[in-house]
């Protein structure tokens, strides 16, 4: 019988510490499982730190090495580059992808090869289906819980428990069967993966999942930019479901867009919780008048707004201003939003005074109505303001 030859593309930006490693790795599962001939392509971004004349040894010295030299940064290219390239210069018939940072451990290839050789035509390697495991740190698999259940929700693809992981294998079959140009692979986050997922199940893949062991990174550096990912799966999922009820948007585009909105917004979320908390705190401890009390808490909140806006909104944005112009620019131009704020608490206040809402047996105190419309007139004039002023982006 012939062998079915399988390329593993292993995609890499400076992985010097692991790369050969994985390679020897990958390679020692030949023989594994029967039918299968095991070659390794390194889909290299031209990293700095020399991985790819790393790889490049390794080719000489093993034919079933191969390497690829992609040029350009991004995940998603070093994906479809390495996969053209493996079917046209290697004659892959199996396909499949591996992380080159031995987060994923190579061991694991022959129950990809099994669900292969049993008929299935996408296997998705999964930290969260029984037997697998997400060994690392805690807030990420926060992340890998909330992303998949965003994603199952929104696509309602439920087969598949674990969109994320760059662990799996295609048939070259359904590789050509998918319409790969509804795949966003741009990009330097790794959309790529459970956009693949989403097209294999348009293309009506014959799908399943084997457990994986996502380990901790041990060598070199992270390359996921996660804020940047939720952003992107938060806008591609929504774009999906809408989609299925018939609406073609532009959501992830638009997402991606307004990231620097989206984060300006959650930075005014954590301001507002800052406001709220010492605005209730002056009226009930200090017997501070609201408007009084929404004049202190406001400039307290502007404080924590400024910060984080520096250090994470516009932390990327080259500006000409030095930090204690930014600061004072921050205040000035916040001003205006503790007037807005004191004026319609003041309004509000002197129109209706300090009585309660009464729903059954809660009460709540009309203060608390007060505060809350003060934010969207606020919260407009401060992102327009600073926007155009404080972070005013070089000509
Ligand atoms: N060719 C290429 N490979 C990339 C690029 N970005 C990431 N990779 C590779 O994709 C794989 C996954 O990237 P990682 O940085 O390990 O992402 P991650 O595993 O989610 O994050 P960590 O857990 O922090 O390692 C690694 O093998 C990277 O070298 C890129 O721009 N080009
Ligand atoms: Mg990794």
């Amino acid at each position: 019988m012939k062998e079915k030859k399988v390329v593993v593309v292993a995609p890499t930006f400076n992985e010097r510490g692991s790369i050969e490693k994985v390679v020897r790795l990958i390679l020692e599962q030949n023989g594994k499982v029967p039918g299968f001939d095991i070659h390794v392509l390194v889909a290299d971004s031209h990293s700095p730190d020399g991985t790819g004349e790393l790889a490049k040894k390794l080719v000489s010295k093993n034919p079933r090495v191969h390497f690829l030299d992609v040029v350009e940064r991004g995940l998603g290219l070093a994906i479809i580059k390495g996969y053209e390239y493996a079917l046209k210069k290697i004659q892959a018939e199996v396909l499949m992808q591996i992380d080159a940072d031995l987060q994923h451990d190579p061991n694991d290839i022959p129950k990809f090869l099994q669900k292969i050789s049993e008929g299935y035509e996408y296997v998705q390697g999964s930290r969260l289906t029984a037997g697998g495991k997400n060994n690392i740190a805690f807030s990420r698999q926060m992340f890998t819980i909330f992303a998949n259940l965003v994603l199952r929700l929104l696509t309602g693809i439920w087969k598949i428990t674990d969109f994320t992981p760059s662990y799996k294998a295609y048939t070259k079959n359904l590789f050509l069967r998918m319409n790969w140009q509804a795949v966003p692979w741009h990009g330097t986050t790794f959309l790529i993966q459970p956009a693949a997922v989403v097209e294999a199940a348009r293309a009506g893949a014959k799908m399943t999942e084997v457990p994986i062991i996502f380990r901790n990174r041990r060598a070199d550096r992270s390359k996921n930019e996660i804020m940047n990912y939720i952003i992107d799966i938060f806008g591609y999922a929504i774009e999906v479901r809408l989609s299925k009820w018939g609406m073609n948007l532009p959501i992830l585009f638009l997402a991606r867009r307004s990231k620097t909105f989206i984060k300006f917004g959650t930075v005014g979320f954590t301001g507002t919780l800052v406001d709220f908390i010492f605005y209730k705190l002056f009226i009930a401890k200090f017997g501070f008048t609201p408007p009084n009390a929404k004049l202190i808490s406001t400039i307290l909140a502007i404080q924590n707004n400024f910060f984080f806006n520096n250090v994470w909104t516009f932390k990327k944005r080259k500006t000409k201003n030095s930090l204690i112009l930014r600061w004072l620019l921050f205040n000035l131009v916040s001003s205006g939003g503790v007037i807005i704020s004191y004026g319609v608490v003041y309004l509000l206040h002197a129109l209706y005074g300090d009585g309660f809402i009464y729903i059954s047996k809660i009460h709540i105190a009309y203060n608390n109505f007060y505060f809350f419309a003060t934010i969207p007139p606020v919260m407009t004039w401060n992102f327009l303001m600073n926007h155009f002023v404080t972070w005013k982006k070089e000509d």
